[in-house]
């Protein structure tokens, strides 16, 4: 019974730590892995320190703490989004700026978002926006946001793309934004498989428990 406790909270532990983190640009506030699944990571209002970023050839750096997901970003061009709604058009379907695409591998990735080609209208040269991150690794839909005023002069920092995995692969996909599909509904069948990956990733948990059923039995 107590080995069983043990367990159960070993796997709530194991699957809450496991999310995402983007990295560039800044989201609005430090990460807070239980905050995630809400809307911009509990940040609810935009911060004033925007990041300059670039209206062409933008860069998404995030880690993933899972090993199977799919990404999307959708755009605001209000000044101050405090709801998911406000990601939506006048026909409230969400505004994407990079399609939702799966992907794999843990770590550092980087993907390209064209905010120029995104086709929402207000997105321009001097305009302020915020990115929502979209991110489902298997434990659900997780957000973080980031404010930013649109350049047409600047480009994306070399150091914020040092040592990320380029998965543009998505690049193809970015244009195609007309054809948005819920990102929960794509990934829903790998549920499964990322929950096994987490425990596998953490050897030390499973040697612990092999340990203490080892001592329960020794009782
Ligand atoms: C804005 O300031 C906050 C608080 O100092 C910080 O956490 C955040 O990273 C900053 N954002 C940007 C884009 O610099
Ligand atoms: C963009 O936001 C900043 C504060 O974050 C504000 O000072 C500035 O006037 C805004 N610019 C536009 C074009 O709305
Ligand atoms: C707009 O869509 C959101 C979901 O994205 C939904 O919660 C909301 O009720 C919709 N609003 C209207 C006016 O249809
Ligand atoms: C890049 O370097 C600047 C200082 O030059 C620093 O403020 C920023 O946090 C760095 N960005 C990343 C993603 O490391
Ligand atoms: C990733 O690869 C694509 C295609 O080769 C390239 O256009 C893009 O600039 C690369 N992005 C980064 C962040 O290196
Ligand atoms: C493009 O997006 C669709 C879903 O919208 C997805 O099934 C497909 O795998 C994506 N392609 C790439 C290359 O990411
Ligand atoms: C809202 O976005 C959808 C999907 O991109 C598009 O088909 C629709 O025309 C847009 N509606 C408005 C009013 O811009
Ligand atoms: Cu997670």
């Amino acid at each position: 019974m107590r080995l069983s406790a043990v367990a159960t909270f070993l796997g709530l532990a194991s699957a809450a730590s496991a999310h995402f983190q983007m990295q560039y640009p800044a989201p609005r506030g430090p990460f807070v892995e239980d905050n995630e699944p809400s809307f911009c990571d509990g940040y609810t209002d935009a911060v004033s320190n925007r990041t300059t970023f670039p209206l062409t050839n933008g860069v998404i750096k995030m880690n993933s703490e899972h090993p199977t997901w799919t990404v999307g970003v959708v755009v605001s061009t209000k000044q101050n989004p405090t709801a998911f709604g406000d990601f939506n058009n006048a026909s409230n379907e969400s505004q994407l700026a990079v399609n939702y695409f799966q992907t794999t591998g843990e770590g550092l990735a980087c993907f390209n978002i064209d905010l120029s080609k995104s086709g929402i209208p207000g997105v321009q040269d001097g305009a302020n926006i915020t990115i929502e991150v979209v991110y489902d690794g298997g434990d659900g839909q997780l957000y973080q946001c980031a404010d930013l005023t649109l350049s047409s002069t600047v480009s994306v920092p070399s150091n914020a793309t040092s040592s990320c995995k380029n998965i543009t692969s998505a690049e193809s996909n970015t244009t195609a934004s007309s054809t948005s599909t819920s990102p929960s509904a794509s990934t829903s069948s790998t549920k499964t498989g990322a929950a096994v990956g987490s425990m596998a990733r953490v050897p030390g948990v499973v040697a612990g428990l092999l340990v203490l059923t080892g001592a329960v039995l020794a009782l």
